[in-house]
């Protein structure tokens, strides 16, 4: 952290102010991969409407700028597997019947293959030097990967979680840190499904019971209550 604020600040949030010290913060942005936000990505391929999830780059960008600005911790995750599919269990490879699924050729490369076109980030977030990229093979980031270890090395004790979609791999991941002890708050603006009921509810589902999974809040609220320099923010 080289950022203007020093210790801990509380955000405004659901289900209650959050106390949180951006030294010990990492910014997790989930899987904002070409095959989950393009047309003609594995999303649609799923059958869903890939349109939902455009309205989170903007108000992300501006989070990861300001992060950029204030030396926070940032890491991104991508979903997918080995080029020989090793790591992905035949049962998700089944997953759906679909005539192009993980693994086969698509118009963005193989799908939710390393390496290829549609599996890496879109260029509005895309990763600079310094921010870890995670590859994870499941939908939670914790499962099967090094982040846990990432997070204990650095010393982060909250996770300001963002990406796609909110009751998938958002959800999953919110649900593995907390039960490893993490604080997780969702940006509520810069989280995304392709089915709006679904993100509503899952929303509401973090910060229910007194926040059994963690806290969410806008965007613009973590933002103000970590003093993210204003030319981040506008820009
Ligand atoms: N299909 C869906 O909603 N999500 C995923 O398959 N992966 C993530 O959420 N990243």
């Amino acid at each position: 952290m080289d950022g203007t604020t020093t210790g801990p600040v509380d955000v405004p949030a659901a289900p209650y102010p959050l106390t949180l010290d951006p030294a010990r913060t990492a910014l997790v942005i989930i899987d904002m991969q070409r095959d989950f936000l393009e047309p003609g990505g594995f999303g649609e391929m799923l059958g869903n409407d890939v349109s939902h999830l455009a309205r989170t780059v903007e108000p992300l960008a501006t989070v990861l700028a300001a992060a950029r600005a204030m030396g926070m911790t940032v890491i991104h995750t991508r979903e997918g597997h080995r080029p020989d599919l090793t790591d992905a269990p035949p049962t998700k490879l089944a997953r759906g019947n679909l005539s192009c699924g993980i693994g086969d050729p698509g118009p963005k490369g193989r799908v939710l293959v390393r390496g290829e076109e549609g599996h890496d980030i879109i260029d509005e977030l895309y990763p600079v030097a310094g921010e870890a990229v995670l590859d994870k093979p499941g939908k939670g980031a914790f499962y099967a990967t090094d982040l846990e270890l990432m997070l204990r090395n650095g010393g982060i004790t909250t996770l300001v979680v963002t990406g796609v979609t909110t009751e998938v791999c958002v959800h999953t991941t919110v649900r593995e840190g907390n039960d490893r002890g993490f604080e997780c708050l969702v940006l509520e603006d810069c989280v995304g499904s392709y089915f709006p009921e679904f993100h509503e509810v899952g929303l509401r589902m973090i910060a229910a019971q007194g926040g059994i999974f963690g806290w969410t809040t806008p965007s613009a609220a973590f933002l103000a209550a970590i003093g993210a320099p204003a030319e981040a923010v506008a820009s």
